[in-house]
C-alpha cells in the first residue's frame, strides 16, 4: 500500500517556507510503518512553498493508494482542492484528513467534500496505523476511534483521540524529511549558514488557556514526554549529525524539574549540542536558565503579546507584564537570544494598551520582535465569544478571523497603525545604547549566536584591512 502523506499548500502565505519539517506526518509516518505491506512518503506542500498543482503532481507521481493531508485553519481550503484534484483523476485512492481544521470540522468536511472519505480526528499517532491495517485487510471501520466517515447520507463523527503515554510512540521518521530547505533557518528566520537543526516535540498541548490560542479539540490536555525519552531523541539526533535541537512544544518549559532533568542529562552525557525552546518562562528561577545556558539553550521563543497588564489580562494569559520581563531579564542574564512575540488590535486594546507594548520592547529589549495582528480561530476562547458558539452552517464560515472584519471592533486602520507603531518600537529599542552591552554578551557567551554572526564578523575585518583575502584557484 503506498501512502503518500501531505501538508496543505499555502498559495497565498509564503510563512513556512523553508521552516520546520512536518513533525505530525512524521510522527504518523513512524507509527504506520510497523505494517512491512506499508510504503510511506511525505510530500511538504506548506514547507515547499508548492502550489495545489505542483503538490498534485508530486502526489501524482508517487502512486498513491491513500493520500492523507493536514490542515490548519489557514489553508485547508488548498487540501480540499489537492483532495478534490486528486479523486477527480484516481477515483480508487482512499483519502483521509487530519489536524486542527479537520478535527474541529469534520462533520462540515465529509458534508460538503464528496472526495473527501475520512477524518481522523485529534492525535492519530494510533488511529491512523489502524485505519490502515483495517483497510489492508478489508475489515470493518466502524468502531474505529478518532474516525468520521458517511454512513447511510450521514455523517458518524468519531471522538477526538490523544496519546496518554507520548514515550509509547516512536519518533517522528525523518528520513522522509527529504526536502533540504529545513536545514537553512532556525526557528522560522531565515539563516544561510545555519548547523543542521531539527524540529522536536517534548509534550503536546499547553496547561494555559488564552482566549487567542486555540486548541486541537476542547479536551485536549497537556502531556509530556518523560526526560529519558526526549534525551533519547536528541542523542539519536546527534548521532544523526543534527547540531541543533528546536523544542517547537507550544510549552517545553512548564515542568521545571523536566528541564532540569534534561539539561542534567545533557551535561552528563557532555552531549555537544545546541538547543532552542518555545514556552512560559515567566515562572523559570535564574538557577534554571543558568542551568539551561550550561547545557547548551541557546535561544527562547516566549509569547509576551502585551506590555499591558490589563490587556494581559483581557488575553487570560498566565503571566504578569511585570513576571515576563523579569523572565526576559533572567534569560539575558543567562546568555539566551530571547525572541519575543507579540499581537496587537484583540479585544478591548486601547492606546494606552499598545503604549504599555511599544515601552516593553524599548525597556526590555528582547534581542528580536516578531508581531501580528491578533487573528480569531476557530478552536479559541475568543471565537465563541466573538463570533457565537453555534456551529458554522458552512466550511466558508469556518476561515479565522481579522478582528476589523469583526463588527465592533477595532478597525483597519488602526491595526496598520499598530503594526507601524510596533515596528517603530522594535527599531527604537535597537538605538538604545545598551544593545551594545546585549550584543557583546551574545558574541562572548552565545555560541549559536556567535556561530551566526560569523560571516558578518569576517565581512567587517575584511572592511578593517584586518583579515586575509582567501587565494583564488
Ligand atoms: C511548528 C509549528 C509551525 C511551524 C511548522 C509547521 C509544520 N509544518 O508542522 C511553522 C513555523 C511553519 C508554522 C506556521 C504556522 N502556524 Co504553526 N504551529 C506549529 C506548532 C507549534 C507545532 C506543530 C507540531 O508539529 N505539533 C506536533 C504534532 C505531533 O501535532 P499535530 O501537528 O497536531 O499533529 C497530530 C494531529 O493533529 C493529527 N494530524 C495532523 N495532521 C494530520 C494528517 C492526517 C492525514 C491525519 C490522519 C492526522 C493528522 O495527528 C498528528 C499526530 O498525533 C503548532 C502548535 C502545536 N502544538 O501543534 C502550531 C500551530 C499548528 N500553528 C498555528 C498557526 C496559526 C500557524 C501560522 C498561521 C502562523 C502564521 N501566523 O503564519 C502558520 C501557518 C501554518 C499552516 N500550515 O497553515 C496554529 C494553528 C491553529 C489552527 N487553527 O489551525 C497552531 C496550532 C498554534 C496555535 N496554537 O496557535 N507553525
Ligand atoms: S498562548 Fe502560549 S501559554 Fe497561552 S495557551 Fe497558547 S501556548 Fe499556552
Amino acid at each position: 500500500m503506498n501512502i503518500v502523506l501531505a501538508t496543505s499548500p499555502s498559495e497565498e502565505d509564503k510563512h513556512g517556507v523553508r521552516s520546520m519539517a512536518p513533525l505530525s506526518l512524521g510522527y504518523l509516518a513512524a507509527c504506520v510503518k510497523k505494517y512491512p505491506e506499508v510504503n510511506v512518503r511525505i510530500v511538504d506542500a506548506y514547507g515547499e512553498g508548492l502550489t495545489v498543482n505542483q503538490a498534485y503532481d508530486r502526489v501524482m507521481a508517487l502512486s498513491p493508494d491513500l493520500l492523507g493531508v493536514s490542515s490548519t485553519s489557514f489553508c485547508f481550503p488548498s487540501g480540499i482542492r489537492l483532495i478534490s484534484r486528486l479523486k477527480s483523476a484516481r477515483s480508487d485512492v482512499v483519502t483521509v484528513m487530519g489536524g486542527y481544521h479537520p478535527t474541529m470540522f469534520d462533520n462540515l468536511l465529509l458534508r460538503d467534500v464528496p472526495e473527501l472519505d475520512y477524518v481522523l480526528r485529534g492525535e492519530a499517532d494510533e488511529s491512523f496505523p489502524e485505519l490502515c491495517r483495517r483497510l489492508l485487510r478489508s475489515e470493518s471501520l466502524a468502531g474505529l476511534p478518532g474516525l468520521s466517515y458517511r454512513a447511510n447520507g450521514e455523517v458518524v463523527r468519531g471522538i477526538p483521540q490523544q496519546i496518554e503515554d507520548l514515550d509509547a510512540i516512536p519518533f517522528p521518521d525523518r528520513s522522509l524529511f527529504t526536502y533540504d530547505g529545513y536545514f537553512h533557518q532556525f526557528g522560522g528566520f531565515p539563516i544561510p549558514e545555519v548547523p543542521p537543526t531539527a524540529n522536536v516535540a517534548s509534550s503536546r498541548g499547553c496547561p494555559y488557556h488564552c482566549t487567542f490560542c486555540p486548541k486541537l479539540f476542547p479536551e485536549w490536555r497537556y502531556r509530556m514526554r518523560s526526560a529519558e525519552n526526549v534525551f533519547a531523541e536528541i542523542l539519536e539526533l546527534h548521532r544523526a549529525g543534527f547540531q541543533i535541537a528546536f523544542f517547537q512544544d507550544e510549552n517545553f518549559s512548564y515542568d521545571i524539574p523536566r528541564v532540569e532533568k534534561i539539561c542534567h542529562l545533557i551535561l552528563e552525557h557532555n552531549l555537544k549540542m545546541r538547543f532552542a525552546f518555545q514556552g512560559t518562562i515567566h515562572h523559570l528561577p535564574e538557577s534554571v536558565f543558568q542551568l539551561m545556558h550550561r547545557a547548551g539553550f541557546d535561544a527562547l521563543f516566549v509569547g509576551v503579546e502585551s506590555g499591558s497588564e490589563a490587556q494581559l489580562r483581557r488575553y487570560g494569559k498566565p503571566a504578569t507584564s511585570k513576571s515576563l520581563a523579569e523572565g526576559i531579564r533572567r534569560a539575558k542574564r543567562a546568555h539566551m537570544l530571547v525572541v519575543g512575540f507579540f499581537v496587537y488590535g484583540g479585544p478591548g486594546e486601547t492606546d494606552q494598551d499598545f503604549e504599555a507594548t511599544q515601552k516593553f520592547i524599548q525597556e526590555i529589549r528582547p534581542h528580536v520582535c516578531g508581531g501580528s495582528a491578533l487573528s480569531v480561530q476557530p478552536q479559541a476562547i475568543l471565537w465563541d465569544k466573538l463570533i457565537g458558539e453555534a456551529e458554522p452552517l458552512s466550511l466558508a464560515d469556518t476561515h479565522p478571523r481579522q478582528m476589523y472584519t469583526i463588527p465592533g471592533q477595532l478597525d483597519n486602520e488602526v491595526i496598520r497603525r499598530r503594526r507601524r507603531g510596533l515596528r517603530q518600537a522594535f527599531f527604537k529599542s535597537w538605538r538604545h545604547w545598551r544593545r551594545i552591552i546585549d550584543i557583546l554578551d551574545l558574541l562572548k557567551y552565545n555560541l549559536s549566536a556567535r556561530r551566526a554572526a560569523r560571516p558578518t564578523l569576517k565581512d567587517i575585518k575584511m572592511l578593517l584591512g584586518k583579515g586575509k583575502s582567501k587565494p583564488s584557484g
